[in-house]
């Protein structure tokens, strides 16, 4: 195995002490006397990051000189999280630093403790991005990802009496992990007018002129890879007004406020990140942000191949640019118009490359209709003139292709036309996608299966069924089990004899030989313990609540959204209550003592997932305070849930809830990590819960509820038929309407949506088969023994689901590239 020499390693916990005095003295300029805990994590931070850059500057040379073909993974969201303790893992010297830190008085706990999560994204789409790039610099490959800066991440939120409370997310203070880069800066263009010219050859050539100019200046972020000294970057692109500080002749005019807002103005495109997930608002800035970003790192990727001195036709075998949804799908438009406006290639040629293989990959991570992007063709018009151009004529190429293959065929034409013919019309980013793509990809098979039958079907027979695949999500096993739950990590490298498994998961499957080893699941048992007890007392710091370690542990931590039905968990915690409030206090005691925690955050503008935050909490302050329920039933909602919270509540639980209307979660990625860290799930047949049962055995999971086939007839049943809602849901809607929980008024829109708007997510139809499988899960839980046995298999099953094994399927199936190790 390689071992880390000079670069990124310190010699001793001495040198590592000596670095961070250095920086405290230097770097922060104060004295070691009043150094706390905030600057204890800057100096610490920087002095890995000083040994990262060493790395990351030899990753990149060697890239460029070996001329390798690079990915470049263009995503809106990248969800990092914390750095400093990831860097410190994958360094391999957190022992070194803990000691260090200690020597110096500080707790390493507490200093990780300091640093602002990265929360540059919504939810499982950015998170998944940023496993990825773990994946790609653990396994060596020349990968970039690109993305924007912004300066507000994903809102913090607050729970004041009941309610979301929406507070800005500032995280750029200090951030020692980001490198601005103010050389390295891409003029964009926006609005301005398109002009027809005959050139010298008498060739007809567009030329696209005036408007405004915005500046993308870079920020890179080092990726460490794990026990490797691959360091890959991510590109951040921040936004500024062009022409210096200010524009001088307006200034000196005395026009001093309106120079400062264009500035202001410029500034705002990469200000904020757009909270909603899973719903398309369709926002002119967030038009803007989209060309912005695709605009300055297509220059950059250009600006790079065009220093090779390569022929024009080895694009695609240079530069491999994989799409994180519909976001960056301007960037298709945007080569064709580099490669024919600016490059003067033909038109027939430019295409040729901009479909060649393999060049763009799309990957889509949605079915739901209200998540698929549109813009009105007036907004690109006016935006980006040129570019509707060219997606008219994208647009004409194609339908005249469908037409060959489909003479007699009118309608097909309207329903794929990249125009959506309404009122206003509209373009339809997925389809410009898929046109554009030589793959396009679901992340897990039931979803994969699902677009090739449903919203994309259509393009399975223009284009034939290869263009399609699947690649099943995967997660990280560095930062979801050896970072979140050191001691389960120490306890399987113990038994494996390495720590091997962590960049080959399948290694985990060694574990089931071990599911009889007494001393070993006393272990494992503990473990666990110890996550709930460490939870326990996270919840009583942060709400004041009691809730006992040895209760099982029930979570369920996402966005909020109606179809992950968190509505379906709180009218079964009600029921719940109910049902031990009818007993009489003898039998009560015999029941087994339940935690149900919640944590996520609504957009700020979805009102009914609002109103859910609010029962759940509006429960919680009645049945917490029950004395006749005391330690049988606690109902905790945490606020602000983050990646770093994550890290936290996934190794602490016992189940956790997956419980989408099935067809209606693409993946799921959280339920990977969950069961990653021995808690089992509960879950419907829906996204990656589908495989997770492949893979762990129907006896080590929980699946309840009716299957994607049937929710189609079951949604034209409610419409159409009668529909009589389930009699113990019916009992909690009542206790909801008696006023049980207060505030009856609020409540009564996630009633109606169920009883008399045609129950779309199926919340009365599941009801049943859901308190069922609850009680399976009780039962399940009172043998100890056995439950342990069905966690350590799980984990032992687990294997599929590292993103590494993900990165393969890109890399060979979509990519074609190749790992690049530094031998150093
Ligand atoms: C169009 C815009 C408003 C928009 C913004 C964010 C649309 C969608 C999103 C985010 C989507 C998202 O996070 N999707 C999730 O992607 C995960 C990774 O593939 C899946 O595991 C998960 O099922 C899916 O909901």
């Amino acid at each position: 195995a390689w071992k880390r020499s000079q670069t990124a390693a310190f010699k001793s916990s001495d040198e590592f002490e000596k670095e961070v005095v250095r920086h405290v003295e230097t770097s922060l300029a104060r004295s070691m006397f009043n150094c706390d805990e905030k600057a204890a994590y800057s100096a610490t931070s920087l002095a890995f990051r000083d040994r990262l850059i060493l790395d990351w500057n030899k990753t990149q040379q060697r890239q460029t000189y070996r001329d390798s073909k690079r990915v470049y993974y263009f995503s809106l969201e990248f969800l990092m999280g914390r750095a400093l303790d990831n860097a410190m893992l994958n360094v391999g010297m957190k022992d070194t630093a803990k000691a260090g830190l200690a020597d110096l008085g500080f707790r390493i706990e507490d200093i990780i403790g300091q640093e602002h999560d990265a929360a540059l994204g919504n939810g499982g789409l950015g998170r998944l991005a940023a496993c990825f790039l773990d994946s790609l610099a653990s396994l060596d490959f020349p990968a970039w990802g690109y993305g924007l800066r912004y300066r507000y991440g994903i809102f913090k939120q607050e729970i004041i009496d009941g309610y979301q409370v929406e507070v800005p997310d500032y995280w750029l203070d200090f951030n020692p992990w980001e490198f601005p880069r103010h050389d390295v800066t891409v003029d964009v263009q926006f609005f301005g007018s398109v002009k027809k010219v005959t050139n010298e050859e008498g060739k007809s050539v567009a030329i696209w002129e005036g408007g405004e100019i915005v500046v993308a200046v870079a920020y890179d972020v080092p990726i460490p890879g794990y026990d490797t000294p691959t360091t890959n970057n991510l590109r951040l692109w921040s936004s500024k007004a062009s022409g210096g500080e200010f524009d001088f002749q307006k200034f000196n005019s005395g026009d001093y406020e309106s120079s400062v807002a264009e500035q202001q103005r410029a500034e705002t495109i990469s200000n904020v990140l757009y909270p909603n997930d899973n719903l398309e608002r369709g926002k002119e800035l967030r038009l803007k942000q989209q060309y912005f970003w695709v605009a300055a790192s297509l220059y950059d990727i250009v600006r790079r191949f065009k220093k090779s001195k390569r022929a024009w036709r080895e694009f695609p075998e240079q530069v491999a640019i994989q799409l994180n949804d519909t976001h960056p799908t301007l960037a298709i438009v945007e080569l064709q118009r580099i490669l024919v406006d600016v490059e003067g290639l033909e038109w027939d040629l430019a295409w040729e490359i901009v479909t060649g293989t393999p060049q763009f990959g799309y990957t889509n991570h949605t079915v739901l209709p209200e998540a698929l992007e549109k813009w009105p063709v007036g907004l690109v018009q006016h935006l980006l003139p040129r570019h509707l151009q060219i997606i008219y004529d994208i647009n004409l190429f194609f339908l005249q292709y469908v037409e060959k293959q489909f003479p007699d065929d009118r309608d097909i034409l309207t329903r794929v036309s990249i125009i959506e013919e309404s009122q206003p019309k509209m373009v339809r980013m997925a389809h410009l996608a898929i046109v554009g793509s030589h793959k396009v990809n679901g992340v897990a098979e039931l979803h994969s299966d699902l677009i090739k039958t449903t919203i994309f079907k259509d393009f399975v027979e223009i284009f034939g069924p290869d263009r399609f695949t699947n690649v099943t999500n995967g997660i990280t096993p560095r930062r979801w089990l050896h970072q979140a739950n050191p001691r389960l990590s120490e306890l399987i490298a113990s038994k494996l004899g390495s720590h091997e498994f962590l960049k080959d998961l399948s290694q985990l499957n060694k574990l089931e030989l071990l599911v009889q080893d007494k001393e070993f699941k006393k272990e494992w048992a503990e473990i666990k313990f110890a996550n709930k007890v460490r939870l326990a007392k996270y919840i009583k710091e942060t709400t004041g609540v009691n809730v006992n370690p040895s209760a099982l542990f029930d979570v369920q931590v996402k966005r909020i959204h109606e179809y992950k039905r968190q509505q379906l968990n709180i009218f079964g915690v009600i029921h719940r209550y109910l049902t031990l409030k009818a007993m009489a206090p003898a039998e009560r005691k015999k029941q087994l003592p339940r935690v149900s925690i919640f944590g996520g955050k609504a957009a700020p503008g979805y009102w009914m997932a609002k109103q859910i935050i609010h029962l759940i909490n509006a429960v919680g302050s009645v049945v917490n305070n029950d004395e006749d329920i005391g330690d049988l039933l606690k109902v905790i909602f945490l606020e602000d849930y983050n990646v770093s919270k994550a890290e936290i509540i996934c190794p602490a639980s016992d189940i956790s809830e997956h419980i989408s209307t099935a067809g209606t979660e693409a993946s799921g990625t959280s339920n990977m990590k969950f069961v990653l860290n021995g808690g089992l799930i509960i879950g419907t047949c829906d996204g990656a819960n589908i495989e997770i049962t492949r893979e762990v055995g129907e006896n080590n999971i929980f699946l309840f509820g009716n299957l994607s086939e049937d929710v189609e007839d079951l949604r034209h049943a409610h419409t159409y038929g009668s529909h009589t809602i389930d009699p113990d849901l019916a009992k909690v809607f009542e206790e909801i309407q008696k006023g049980t929980f207060g505030s009856v008024h609020d409540f009564s829109a996630m009633i109606a949506a169920v009883k008399d708007h045609g129950d779309y997510y199926l919340v009365s139809d599941d009801f049943h088969s859901y308190i069922e499988t609850h009680k399976l899960v009780d039962e399940a839980y009172r043998n100890q023994e056995e439950w342990v046995v069905k966690s350590i298999t799980a984990v032992a099953r687990m294997g599929f689901f590292s993103s590494d094994r993900c990165i393969y399927e890109y890399a060979d199936g979509i990519w074609n590239v190749e790992p690049l190790p530094r031998r150093d």
